[in-house]
């Protein structure tokens, strides 16, 4: 299967949820009117867009409706989707080496899967990539990354459960460095005892990438569940505030009618998308496209 009809069969429950919604405003008239926009901004917010997307887009259709005289549907069809991809912050790609990936996020989104695939993939594209197993609160977890580390062919660095996160970031940046690995990616745990300590927890790792590897470049990704709709922004809200976050990775799209949340996470989180996760499988990862996201949702 072609990347792009990937992605679109892992959005097909999405499509159906705005389509649906779409041509039931659609069908009656083609005529664009205020009652028209009325129904689509309904028709948005019901679709896990948000409220402020929402608003954002509805606002920029009723400006071009006015200076382009649009009075067909299909015509606003259109302009409605170059406006959802205006929405998203550009990601940027041109990982520079070496670097530190944090993936953080909370429990069950799918941080450890996402790491597997991300090895793989990086690896893949000629990358030397060591994991950092800094999960070590979850039972088994360490164990389940080392199985991830395995079908990628990574060395995955780890201590024994219970240990101190920083330490295992601590051995695996010695590790990147005497092996010139270009990529080193550290697992982190998504529950502690509260809140508090999770974020001071991930404070922690950040200070020792920072002072143990200090040439390395850092970036932070946030691992947010689509199936989880608006309560995703709001988890990232909280990570933003607590932590550098440099972009998002958006799993388990395949299975949700909820992908439309990706638009809410664009215009109100302002990080961008950087990748999607499209199943439970190795392969099941792609680089994060607006153009090609909105495409698949309409086509
Ligand atoms: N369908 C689907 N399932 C996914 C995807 N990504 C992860 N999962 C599943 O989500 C579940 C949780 O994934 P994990 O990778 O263990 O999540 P985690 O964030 O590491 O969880 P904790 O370690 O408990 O914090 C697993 O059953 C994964 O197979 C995806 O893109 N699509
Ligand atoms: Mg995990």
């Amino acid at each position: 299967m072609g990347f792009f009809n990937k992605i679109k069969e892992s959005l097909s429950k999405t499509r159906n949820n705005l389509v649906n919604k779409l041509e039931g405003i659609f069908k009656f008239s083609t005529k664009v009117d205020d009652e028209t926009l009325e129904e689509l901004e309904e028709a948005l917010i019901t679709a896990d867009i948000g409220i402020k997307a929402t608003e954002n887009l509805i606002s920029k259709l009723k400006e071009k409706v006015k200076a382009n005289r649009i009075k067909d549907t299909e015509e606003l069809k259109l302009v409605l989707k170059e406006e959802m991809i205006n929405l998203f912050p550009k990601p940027s790609f041109n990982l520079k080496t070496p670097v530190i990936i944090l993936i953080v996020g909370v429990n069950g989104v799918g941080k450890t899967t996402t790491i597997g695939k991300l090895a793989n993939k990086l690896k893949s594209e000629g990358k030397k990539v060591i994991i950092a197993a800094a999960d070590t609160f979850r039972a088994a977890a360490v164990e389940q990354l080392a199985i991830w580390g395995q079908r990628a062919g990574v060395e995955v660095i780890k201590q024994m459960e219970g240990s101190d996160p920083s330490s295992v970031l601590f051995d695996a940046i010695q590790a990147g460095k005497a092996r010139r690995a270009d990529v080193i990616i550290c697992d982190t745990a998504g529950r502690l005892h509260t809140k508090r300590n999770l974020m001071e927890e991930l404070k922690k790792l950040y200070r020792v990438a920072d002072k143990e590897f200090p040439e390395a470049e850092k970036i932070s990704y946030l691992v947010l569940d689509a199936t989880t709709g608006q309560n995703a922004i709001a988890q990232a809200k909280i990570f933003k505030d607590a932590v550098n976050v440099n972009g998002i990775i958006l799993t388990k799209l395949d299975g949700t009618a909820k992908g439309g949340v990706a638009l809410a996470i664009a215009s109100e989180m302002e990080i961008p998308v950087c990748y999607i996760g499209t199943g439970e499988g190795i392969e099941d990862i792609a680089e994060f496209n607006p153009r090609e996201f909105v495409d698949a949702i309409f086509s």
